[in-house]
């Protein structure tokens, strides 16, 4: 088995990990550089605010959900943080990367192959499977394994929509999601940083709960390649790198699905990966985050929720289970 230092990375923890004030400054710094004298004067978030603009993506317009749990009274982070910092290994592993590099990402044409386990295997087209349901508007927690947060205004629908639309035969107990890699378009994929394509996966109890989500757009637009064009998994109950970025394929099985992460390093990324304060990652604590956008010199940090937060509407799918060997 390759560790991670083997591929030549390891998960920085969270102690090495920039600090996100570090990170404003230096990008600050870039974007003085890039626009001249001036702005080396402003503070960091001004500099950033210049660079904040919704707006520049298709509208994609949904109605507000009525899942429960599907609309989080946290304040939504701000559009300009979103896409900025973000993890897409595809394009490299700086939380800056994906935004720099993503712009090589096609996301149309794009189909979506269903295979597996499934009466009615076949290939979406993107705009087939964006008919598949009604849009909706969701606010929900983002958790990082690495302990940031996020609250990202999604827009999209219930992963049970194409669920129930394919008809999973008595076999299907796992579904595994696989994101595109073609390395004319993703030049992080030169590294051996993880197995590529990105593998991700789910129980398929826990694939049909309503707030298991194919995402299509946020704050309104469509998704910006860096946040996974032009269709992504959200399962905002779960670590953020369970919710895989621009999808390809939906293979329905029926053991567990190697994921890219456990077999990076699976002593430290398990199958579940339920955000769980109670356990830690193997180095570093679980119990708390920073909040994107919250995170000045005296921002304190939030206690991490079981489940992130979703413990009413998901924990009965992990009811009798032992959350430290099912980590
Ligand atoms: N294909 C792919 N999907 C991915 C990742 C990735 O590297 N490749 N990173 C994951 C991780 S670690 C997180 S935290 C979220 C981040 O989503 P965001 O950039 O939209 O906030 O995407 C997840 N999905
Ligand atoms: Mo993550």
């Amino acid at each position: 088995m390759r560790t991670l230092k083997d591929r030549g990375f390891i998960h920085p923890t969270a102690s090495e990990m920039t600090p996100r004030q570090v990170y404003e400054d230096r990008r600050g710094l870039l974007k003085a550089f890039a626009g001249g004298a001036a702005l080396a004067a402003l503070p960091a978030g001004a500099a950033l605010a210049q660079g904040a603009k919704p707006g520049k993506g298709a509208p994609l317009a949904g109605t507000k959900s009525s899942v429960p749990g599907a609309l989080t009274m946290d304040k939504p982070t701000a559009y300009a943080d979103i896409t900025s910092y973000n993890n897409f290994y595809e394009f490299g592993t700086d939380k800056s990367d994906p935004a720099r590099y993503a712009g090589t990402l096609k996301p149309r044409p794009w189909t979506v192959a269903v295979e597996g386990e499934v009466k009615k295997p076949g290939t979406f087209d993107l705009d087939a499977l964006m008919k598949l349901a009604p849009m909706e508007d969701r606010i929900y927690r983002l958790r990082c394994v690495e302990g940031w947060s996020m609250v990202v205004p999604w827009v999209g629908f219930s992963l049970a929509e194409l669920v129930k639309r394919v008809e999973p035969t008595g076999n299907a107990k796992y579904v595994q999601f696989l994101t595109l890699a073609d390395r004319a378009q993703m030049p992080g994929l030169r590294s051996g940083v993880l197995d590529w394509p990105y593998s991700e996966g789910l129980r398929l109890d826990e694939a049909m709960h309503p707030l298991a989500m194919l995402a299509f757009g946020v704050y309104g637009e469509v998704l910006p390649n860096q946040n996974g064009a032009p269709v992504r998994l959200v399962v905002p109950w779960k670590y953020g790198f369970k919710s895989a970025k621009s999808i390809v394929k939906i293979r329905f099985v029926d053991k567990q699905p190697k994921t890219s992460w456990e077999l990076a390093a699976p002593q430290e990324y398990g199958f579940y990966s339920n955000v769980n304060p109670q356990v830690d990652h193997p180095r570093w604590s679980q119990a708390t985050e920073r909040r994107i956008g919250e995170d000045g010199l005296f921002a304190k940090k939030r206690p991490t929720p079981m489940f992130n937060g979703y413990e009413p509407q998901v924990g009965q799918l992990y009811a009798g289970m032992d959350l430290r060997k099912f980590f």
